[in-house]
């Protein structure tokens, strides 16, 4: 143990040289032993290139780095706020732009004694020439790698400059693509050769702000006989009794030698160590050692167990001396991706320490259109609210960035699955030789530096490249072009990344592409793969559409809403809400139409809102509405069906889109309706075949023993039929609980059906766990009387209670704050007849202004009052 200490401390102090910088950091490099990491984080400054001559010290401005051009520019008032109203149009400039970032640094005499310094860049967005004291070191074309470059021999004791110059990354595009004369014949974008973020050339969620800059971070590295590359604990094989795994270390040496290798780790609650005398030769040395943890404690994923983390820490020594440590986590779990031939055709399920897990979830997208906006208390705020929406998967989808450690770190300790795409979102990708070497780079530095995150259970291709194969301009290409394009197309996806994810994480499954199914042939009675489906909404089709199939696993399907009003507020001047239509409104609409197609699917099913209030509330409603349709149809579907990942998660911006979390973190209807609906266990009451049956899907790895209650209601909260029994449910599995047929239900009531409805409610020792309404006629029927709530309000040891009373059914009960930061513990709720529900609210505000500021409506004050649904 003792000896664990004294490596952490070391560690430590090599971070703590890694946090300063200028005559500070080169005192630092005098006194450190082993190798040592020099910021080289603060004190940039930018400037746009001029055409023609310009003055060496005209123009600088204060930067940030890691940072881009345009929050630069930003920080320094040059531009307004991209997001604010129509900005983004007016800022188009920027990317046409060259700029040029540089940093006055000192070396220290004991420095540039050691035997090899490093330039390092985590990150360069994109194409960038970067010079070190007027040398130029390197030619960067690619967002997604991690540069290094030895720059003793350009360094000096003293004061150095590190220049790095952005041109216009359109530019830049257009001159690679120039050189593949295939480009024209096969109609492949400029844009794709150079390796940069799809998303920020504009999606449809998302504004165009093609940035520039230094955008991961970046140091110095000095070194004498050896440095560690990469060091992963590799799962060879895992179960409950017993991990065998294999620290696998890859160390640089400067020449031939001996050098001793230690891994310490903790097996079975003691310190335990393996070590090596080893001798290296000059080059990269890969060093595999034997561990074997005895009843380790398995990571799951979350609502199946803990996610337990064991660290490890590999020291390299030479001469007596520690050059090197470097610490890694592992969670310690077996993934199989189980894809067997079955009666619907081919599963697709995920395994993990032998459950088959039915994958819950979210596509997430970048969360900024500036990654270095980004803080760890957002990535905690979204990824809290997946799991606290009962999610155990992301999908991370590639047209956006390979997100930071911390992300996928803070998946890890939540129990997130991430099904993680490799960076290539939709376009057709160049089929050069130089474009596949460089995708190969990228691969390998970007599973290199996740491989050891025990939430990744999927590497994939790309985002619906395979798809769209024959999308246009494709679709018109002669066949000869399409059979060159077709061959480029697997020596990347389904030869190159997978040889790089077999060779360096091979216990994780690849899978081709989202969507894909593995080029097999597909028919209606044989399923295979996962699907995007969007019959609904691109295909304009009703919600009751995602009934019809029976898909293997759904990696995309989504609704568009409006954020909620305060958001709205955030990127607008009142005259921009007076309607939906309004150049603002549509500004922060990037799907082509897609107001229209809100406005089209709320009409199906509501009357017209009463306010552009209303509009954003029932469009809310209307997507979560959708989307349980959707997701509780999955689930029933277990287990041929084993995955409903739905678009999309979060937003970049503030906008109307697929979102169920919006750009500042406030939940939209979808994610309480989505907490509900991916409730571990889930009482779905569902009309089929002429009669009414209620299911119960059990994500519980052990039967339970529950109380089924069932009650046909009218909507004053008459009691028209009930049914109330034990019920013993089934681990891993969706079962009919109960089947009622309609002429029971018709004739019970003889009431007018629009008016009443089904609770199913699903008690465990008194408690509820989980209960779900349904309607016998079509939303469009339900006649919904006018709503009477009550509200009160009480505090209590600083935590405020909201308890809201109706006499009638009221669906989507709906508590907002205006401007006030307030979180509840539930919102968009049924509340029953009669029924009262007590909220609970936090926030800094007082009990006077949440007072002052509460609103709570239900859908039918959605409406002109003659008008009520
Ligand atoms: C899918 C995604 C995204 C897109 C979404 C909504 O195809 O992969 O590319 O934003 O649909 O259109």
């Amino acid at each position: 143990m003792r000896k664990r200490i004294a490596l952490g401390l070391m560690y430590c102090a090599m971070a703590a040289t890694a946090a300063s910088v200028g005559s500070l950091a080169a005192r630092a490099q005098d006194k450190l032993p082993g190798n040592t990491a020099v910021t080289l984080d603060h004190g940039w400054e930018f400037r746009q290139v001029a055409a023609g001559t310009q003055d060496a010290e005209s123009g600088w401005l204060p930067a940030i780095v890691p940072g881009d051009v345009h929050l630069d520019l930003l920080a320094n008032k040059k531009i307004p706020d991209p997001f604010f109203r129509d900005n983004e149009a007016k800022l188009q400039w920027i990317e046409d732009e060259s700029w040029e970032y540089r940093l006055n640094f000192d070396v220290s005499a004991a420095l540039l004694a050691r035997a090899n310094v490093d330039l390092v860049f985590d990150g360069l967005d994109t194409a960038a020439q970067v010079y070190v004291n007027g040398v130029q070191v390197l030619n960067a074309d690619n967002m997604f790698r991690i540069w290094r470059v030895p720059v003793k021999s350009h360094l000096h004791q003293g004061r150095n400059l590190l220049r790095v110059v952005f041109p216009s990354p359109i530019k830049a595009a257009e001159a690679v693509a120039a050189s593949d004369a295939f480009r024209l014949k096969s109609k492949t974008q400029d844009k794709t050769y150079i390796r940069k973020a799809a998303y920020e050339y504009g999606w449809d969620w998302g504004p165009t702000f093609v940035t520039s800059g230094i955008w991961r971070p970046v140091r110095l590295e000095a070194w004498d006989k050896v440095r560690i590359a990469d060091f992963v604990i590799r799962q060879r094989d895992v179960s409950k009794e017993v991990a065998h795994l294999s620290a696998e270390v890859e160390m640089d040496a400067a020449t031939a030698g001996t050098a001793k290798l230690s891994v310490q780790y903790i097996d079975d609650g003691k310190p335990a160590t393996v070590s090596e005398t080893l001798s290296l030769h000059a080059g990269r040395n890969v060093i595999a050692m034997p561990v074997e943890i005895r009843q380790p404690k398995l990571w799951f994923p979350a609502g199946y167990g803990d996610q337990p983390l064991y660290e490890f820490a590999a020291q390299v020594s030479t001469g007596g001396q520690t050059a090197e440590v470097r610490k890694t986590k592992a969670g310690l779990r077996s993934i199989v991706l189980h894809r067997e031939l079955d009666k619907w055709g081919r599963s697709f399920e995920l395994v993990v320490n032998g459950i088959p897990i039915f994958a819950k979830g979210a596509d997430v997208i970048p969360f900024d259109s500036f990654p270095n906006r980004v803080k760890t208390a957002d990535y905690r705020r979204i990824l809290e609210s997946a799991r606290e929406a009962n999610m155990n998967m992301i999908r991370h989808w590639g047209g956006g960035y390979y997100e930071t450690d911390e992300f996928y770190s803070i998946c890890d300790e939540l129990g997130i699955m991430v099904w993680q795409d490799f960076m290539f979102g939709n376009e057709w990708q160049p089929g050069t030789y130089a474009f596949k070497l460089n995708i190969e780079a990228e691969a390998e530095d970007q599973v290199r530096r996740l491989r050891n995150h025990p939430s990744i259970v999927v590497w994939s291709g790309n985002n619906e490249t395979e798809l769209g194969k024959n999308w246009p301009p494709r679709d018109t290409l002669p066949l000869d072009v399409k059979g060159q394009m077709w061959e480029d197309y697997l020596t990347e996806f389904s030869g190159i990344i997978p040889r790089v994810v077999a060779r360096l994480d091979p216990e994780v499954p690849y899978w081709p592409s989202s969507p894909s199914a593995d080029y097999e042939p597909l028919t209606d009675t044989y399923q295979s793969g996962d699907i995007h489906d969007w019959t609904v909404w691109h295909g304009r089709v009703p919600f009751s559409e995602y009934e019809k199939h029976h898909w293997r696993f759904v990696t995309e399907f989504g609704f568009q809403s409006f954020p909620e009003m305060s958001t709205v507020e955030a990127f607008t001047d009142a005259e921009d809400r007076t309607g939906i239509f309004t150049p603002v409104m549509l500004a922060h609409q990037k799907n082509k139409e897609g107001n229209s197609i809100i406005h089209d699917y709320l009409v199906k099913d509501y009357p017209e809102p009463k306010d552009f209030a209303s509009f954003l509330y029932v469009s809310q409603v209307l997507q979560a509405e959708g989307i349980k349709i959707g997701a509780e149809h999955f689930r029933r579907s277990r287990p041929e069906t084993m995955g409903s990942i739905f678009w999309q998660l979060n937003d970049c911006w503030p906008v109307a889109s697929w979102s169920s979390i919006d750009y500042y973190g406030r939940w939209k209807a979808l994610q309480y309706y989505a907490r509900r609906f991916y409730a571990p266990i889930l009482v779905s009451p569902h009309v089929e075949d002429g009669s009414l049956k209620v299911y119960i899907v059990s994500d519980k790895t052990e039967n339970k023993m529950a109380t089924l209650r069932v009650r046909l209601m009218d909507f004053d909260g008459k009691v028209l039929l009930e049914d109330s029994h034990p019920v013993d449910v089934t681990a891993l599995s969706s079962k009919v609980y109960l089947d009622w047929p309609l002429t029971k239900l018709t004739d019970a009531g003889a009431a007018d059906t629009s008016r009443m409805f089904v609770e199913a409610e699903l008690t465990h020792g008194g408690t509820e766990v989980s209960r779900n309404l349904t309607y016998l006629v079509p939303v469009k029927q339900i006649q919904l009387k006018p709503a009477r709530l009550t509200v009160e309000t009480s505090q209590d040891k600083g935590i405020y209670k909201i308890r809201v009373t109706s006499p009638v059914l009221a669906r989507s009960v709906y508590l907002s704050f205006r401007n006030l930061d307030v979180k509840v513990s539930d919102n968009y709720f049924n509340l029953l007849p009669g029924e009262t529900t007590e909220i609970t609210a936090t926030g800094p505000a007082s009990l006077d202004q949440l007072r002052a500021k509460l609103q709570v409506r239900s859908l039918a004050d959605a409406f002109p009052s003659d008008d009520r649904r």
